[in-house]
């Protein structure tokens, strides 16, 4: 059970990623009807959102270092808030700006802090190896910082991830796997492409041991998650985690939900983790006002953060091919070449 300067720490997270993802949801509108375009607007690209899944990050990211390396996929500002990014620079790199973290070159599902040892991909399964990487670097340098890989319930079948199990478990890897379920994997329910409800299981055969939260009470996330994570600390392995969010929003901004039934979306935003982690925190002698401070502080900084990247520098195009992994194309002759021998004229 977390302490009570905990639960107003989860309560901080958690209101602050879902007054961020319910801002950027109106953000993102601007400039792109009546015609759906999605290069126009403050917000250029896909934005993929995650109101309903913040229990998750938060009761597992508070037994987080800043030496700590999480990875993440493409549905994540809750976990990168989670982790501690500052919001100002997460969010120029959304609005694709100069001083955004990645100098707004990655965006919204490529974010990258190595001072926080953090990274997103837009690629299902893709930060599982990542993870593994980080687990054996902390092994081999005899610290015990841990790894966590957080993935979406469409991602177990990845074989990246089944040969991640694999490597950590052969490898003893202090390395956390959590599954965030919302029960969708774009237009695709769960239980057509899976053959296991909980996918937590997928590590017994690999000998890892796995949890499942069924309801996305943060204060079950956190104990589930106090253990995996000290499991890792004390090397003794990897586990994974997988907890029940929802999803309240569409799969990405401009996703119709034509797919979707109406009782499960308004089921999604029935089971409000918030509000549930409010009655918890009542519970124990935190009051009202208190509470409302907490969450207003985290309104606060987030129209913060939004306010200073809408003023920020969009990037010198001339830039375009600096500190990116390609070549300019065949006509582009002022950029050193990316990759030594590489195409230049
Ligand atoms: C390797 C790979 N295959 C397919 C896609 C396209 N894609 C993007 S999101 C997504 C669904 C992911 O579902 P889930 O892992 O449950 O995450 P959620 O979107 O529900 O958060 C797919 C198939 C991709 N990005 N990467
Ligand atoms: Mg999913």
């Amino acid at each position: 059970m977390p302490s009570e300067q905990q639960l107003r720490h989860l309560y901080d997270v958690m209101t602050t990623a879902r007054y961020y993802e319910e801002r950027l949801q109106e953000e993102y509108k601007e400039g792109k009807e009546p015609v759906w375009d999605i290069s126009a607007g403050p917000i250029p690209g896909e934005l993929h959102l995650a109101a309903g899944q913040e229990a998750a990050p938060a009761g597992v990211c508070i037994h987080l270092r800043d030496g700590d390396t999480v990875t993440a996929p493409h549905r994540h500002h809750h976990i990168a808030i989670a982790k501690g990014l500052e919001l100002r620079p997460m969010t120029a790199e959304i609005y694709g700006r100069s001083t955004g973290s990645g100098q707004g070159k990655g965006g919204h599902m490529h974010i990258f802090d190595p001072e926080r040892n953090y990274v997103a991909s837009s690629i299902v399964a893709q930060g599982t190896a990542p993870a593994l990487g980080a687990a054996l670097a902390a092994k081999k340098r005899n610290t015990d910082d841990v790894a966590v890989s957080f993935l979406g319930e469409g991602a177990i079948d990845q074989g990246a991830f089944l040969e991640s199990l694999n490597f950590a478990s052969v490898h003893d890897l202090p390395v956390v796997f959590v599954v965030e379920d919302n029960d969708w994997a774009i237009s695709m329910p769960k239980e057509r492409v899976t053959d296991v409800e909980n996918g937590a299981r997928r590590g017994a055969g690999h000998d890892i041991p796995g949890t499942r939260v069924d309801s996305d009470d943060v204060v079950e996330v956190f104990d589930a998650a106090r253990e995996a994570v000290k499991r890792a600390r004390d090397g003794n392995g990897p586990s994974i985690i997988e907890v029940q969010v929802h999803r309240r929003m569409a799969h990405f901004m401009g996703d119709a939900e034509i797919y979707r039934p109406d009782a499960d979306r308004e089921a999604a935003k029935m089971r409000d983790s918030i509000e549930r982690l409010e009655a918890t925190m009542d519970a124990h002698g935190i009051d009202h006002e208190e509470i409302d401070a907490i969450r207003q502080r985290a309104h606060e900084a987030v129209d913060d953060a939004i306010e200073w990247a809408r003023d920020q520098p969009m990037p010198d195009p001339e830039e375009a091919y600096e500190h990116v992994f390609t070549n300019p194309p065949s006509g582009v002759t002022d950029t050193e070449p990316a990759v030594e021998g590489g195409a230049q004229e």
